[in-house]
């Protein structure tokens, strides 16, 4: 019996550490794919004091394929791309060109491609979505190489 709960903690611990969150996925689905892309126009759209289910409704209205619920509302101190520490539609370019281009392409081309899809972009791609929230390597700069 005891050991049977302590399997199941283990179970437990291991589940948690196996899903945790991660940048750019505010629905807890598929990690950040184009429903995130529209819950992230629609935090834009509502703003700052926006509540998840307005945020989901929007997204909704977005991408009507959007699969909710949100789980969380997109933040500019998790979810920035670009490394202003704002959220704008720069993130919103750099987060189509970081799913059309693929997690491996490097910043410089996935930068070229947001330009095409929105051609004011002055950012830089900095913080790439796909990152587990807390991981060290949020910090990895476009160059890869991790400030100390
Ligand atoms: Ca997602
Ligand atoms: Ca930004």
């Amino acid at each position: 019996m005891r050991l049977a709960f302590i399997f199941f903690l283990g179970f437990i611990l291991i589940g948690g550490l196996a899903h945790a969150a991660v940048r750019g996925d505010f629905n807890d689905v598929n990690g950040p794919s184009l429903d995130d892309v529209a819950i992230l126009l629609a935090r834009l759209d509502m703003g700052n004091s926006a509540t998840i289910s307005q945020v989901q409704a929007r997204a909704l209205e977005i991408y009507n394929s959007t699969q909710t619920p949100v789980t969380r509302i997109p933040s500019p101190t998790i979810d920035d791309i670009n490394g202003n520490e704002i959220l704008d539609l720069e993130d919103v370019a750099l987060f189509l060109a970081w799913l059309d281009m693929g997690p491996s392409a490097v910043g410089q081309n996935i930068e070229a491609r947001a330009k095409e899809i929105y051609p004011s972009l002055i950012g830089k791609f900095s913080i790439p979505p796909g990152l587990e929230i807390g991981s060290s390597s949020t910090t990895l700069g476009i160059t890869g190489v991790q400030p100390d």
